[in-house]
């Protein structure tokens, strides 16, 4: 392989440019895995539908938008000096500062000049005599490549909501991951909200106290849990950047890639006075702590699950002045953590405040948006703007927006329709050369994701690397292969109780009820994860066939 960078005129008149790698979406990984594969002399050309780098960070520009990963656990890590030269402000940065840090790795690795902004993929058709990807643009222009890593983000498909007579509202609206780059003014507005997954939350929580007033639309209730966020100063910076290596570790050796360690007693196994002590000391500390630094069976057992479920009630109970209002914040449908789980700062004193009301639309189903506002079966709210949080088309949507062909022009969409099938999360058969970054049934899907992403990215460029030493050309998971891994997902997801509750990490959309339930993440962990991308590698990249 070699830099064979080259220009053509297509049919239409457009160039079709030649590269080693084509990579779709410059946020976390594909800025990562550009730097990388730059070291193996190959000519990478990145795709990138916003006008700058950041992918989540970029989009997600909505009032309150912050990291749940403590800041010094999610930047990258294999550059010392970066890891030295970067200050983060807070122990759970906010999104400005976050898009910030990208900024300057993008400069700081002058990762721009292979970045083509403002370019929507919109096909990848694998063409098997060449032997290469031909991939499309939302402008009409092609571009060809032996390799295609798609990184395009779990979560990067906004998912507007199926109500009737969105389009007749005449005020203000906005959807959260398209959230625009001017400022939005809140005060005195009437302003609805319509969703409380860990969006929703951030935004209510932010700009409560900003508008005149604001209405909930709250379909099912989550449990959310404290963030307890704080500035770090000088001293600490200077702690964390000694100690960057220990986190890091400690971050490969949990479950989820976050400093928080799975505490591997029962639940069951403790005095009721002890494990409410044990309950309340997580309470007390920042970040998932209560969530992944829990009992692990709270996520695999459900009379463990009950225990926590039942000490997250009580405190929803305590800090909602209105029983009633408090009992239509408590979830009735699912147990703590078996839905990703939001972390607020005084959410829930939000609904203690006169100028806020919480809709409960299980009870009262919005009918339609009108001109002036919500319908709902009850009654009419009229508003000045409405905020959809109403989240994604989750991991697939990002593959199902691109029209991807592999061999005998198979499409993604349909191999995909009764659920993801692929090799370690990497590669899907019948579709050579492709690598999927932090896609399903990957570790990336349940973790601190830039953790996963670095071990995604470093282990593809390895594989790459592999190829070139061996003079091979094609890559491909056999069906085999897919067929383990696919079932190793399913029973690891088996004796957890995620798959239990309908989430986003079992394929259930509401608004896209033609969905299939499967589950769409690894909860192997991430130690496992990584164990098994290793013996893969070391033993010949078995379960891929090359040539
Ligand atoms: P989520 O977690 O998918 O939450 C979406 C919210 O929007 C959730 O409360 C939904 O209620 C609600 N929703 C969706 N459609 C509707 C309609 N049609 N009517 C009323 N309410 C609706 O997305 P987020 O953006 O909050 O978070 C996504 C991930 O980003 C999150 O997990 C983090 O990892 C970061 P439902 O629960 O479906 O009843």
């Amino acid at each position: 392989m070699s830099q064979n960078l080259q220009n053509s005129p297509t049919a239409n008149g457009q160039t079709n440019s030649t590269y080693d790698v084509i990579i779709i979406g410059a946020g976390i990984s594909g800025m990562y895995q550009l730097h990388l594969l730059r070291g193996l002399f190959l000519s990478v050309h990145v795709f990138e539908a916003g006008t700058n780098v950041g992918g989540t960070w970029y989009w997600n520009r909505y009032p309150g938008a912050r990291f749940d990963s403590e800041s010094y656990s999610y930047g990258y890590s294999f550059s010392q000096e970066l890891l030295q030269e970067w200050n983060w402000s807070e122990h759970f940065a906010g999104q400005p500062e976050t898009l910030r840090y990208l900024n300057h790795v993008a400069d700081k690795f002058d990762l721009r000049r292979d970045i083509q902004f403002k370019a929507r993929v919109t096909s990848a058709i694998y063409n098997e005599n060449e032997n290469c990807w031909q991939v499309g643009t939302e402008d009409g222009a092609t571009a060809t490549a032996k390799f295609l890593i798609t990184a395009v983000g779990p979560l990067s498909a906004p998912q507007m909501p199926n109500i009737e007579g969105i389009d007749d509202f005449k005020g203000e609206w906005y959807h959260t991951g398209l959230w625009p780059h001017k400022e939005v003014k809140f005060a005195g507005k009437r302003v609805c909200v319509i969703g409380t997954g860990a969006t929703g939350v951030q935004v209510i929580q932010t700009i409560a106290d900003q508008v005149k007033h604001l209405t909930v639309f709250q379909r099912r209730p989550n449990y959310c849990a404290p963030l307890r966020n704080s500035p770090i100063d000088a001293a600490t910076m200077r702690d964390i950047k000694a100690h960057y290596a220990d986190i890091f570790k400690k971050c490969s050796e949990s479950f989820g890639s976050f400093i928080h360690k799975m505490d591997p007693r029962s639940a069951l196994e403790l005095s009721p006075e002890e494990r409410e002590a044990f309950f309340e000391k997580l309470y007390a500390e920042p970040g998932f702590s209560i969530w992944l630094g829990n009992f692990g069976d709270t996520l695999t057992d459900q009379k463990a699950n009950d225990t926590i479920t039942e000490f997250m009630r009580r405190k929803i109970r305590e800090r909602v002045n209105d029983p009633q209002l408090a009992e239509k914040l408590i979830p009735k449908d699912h147990g703590f953590g078996l839905r990703r789980v939001p972390l607020e700062t005084g959410y829930y004193e939000v609904y203690n405040r006169d100028n806020v009301a919480l809709v409960d639309i299980l009870n009262s189903p919005i009918e339609r948006i009108t001109a002036t506002g919500v319908k709902t079966a009850d009654a009419e709210y009229e508003l000045d703007m409405i905020i959809y949080a109403t989240g994604f088309n989750a991991v697939l949507g990002g593959f199902e927006r691109i029209d991807i062909r592999g061999v005998g022009s198979q499409t993604l969409k349909n191999k995909w329709a009764d659920g993801p099938r692929t090799y370690l999360g990497i590669q899907t058969a019948g579709f050579p050369n492709m690598f999927t970054l932090v896609e399903p049934h990957n570790s990336s899907t349940f973790c601190n994701i830039p953790r996963c992403i670095e071990q995604n990215v470093e282990w593809m460029t390895e594989a790459i690397r592999y190829m070139q030493d061996h003079n091979y050309e094609r890559i491909a998971a056999t069906d085999a292969a897919e067929d383990a891994w696919t079932q190793h997902v399913y029973e690891a997801a088996n004796k957890t109780l995620f798959p239990t509750v309908d989430s986003w990490f079992m394929n259930v959309n509401r608004n896209l009820p033609e969905k299939k339930r499967t589950f769409l993440l690894y909860s192997g962990g991430g130690p496992l994860y990584r164990e098994k991308c290793d013996a893969v590698a070391a033993n010949n990249h078995e379960g891929f066939s090359m040539r």
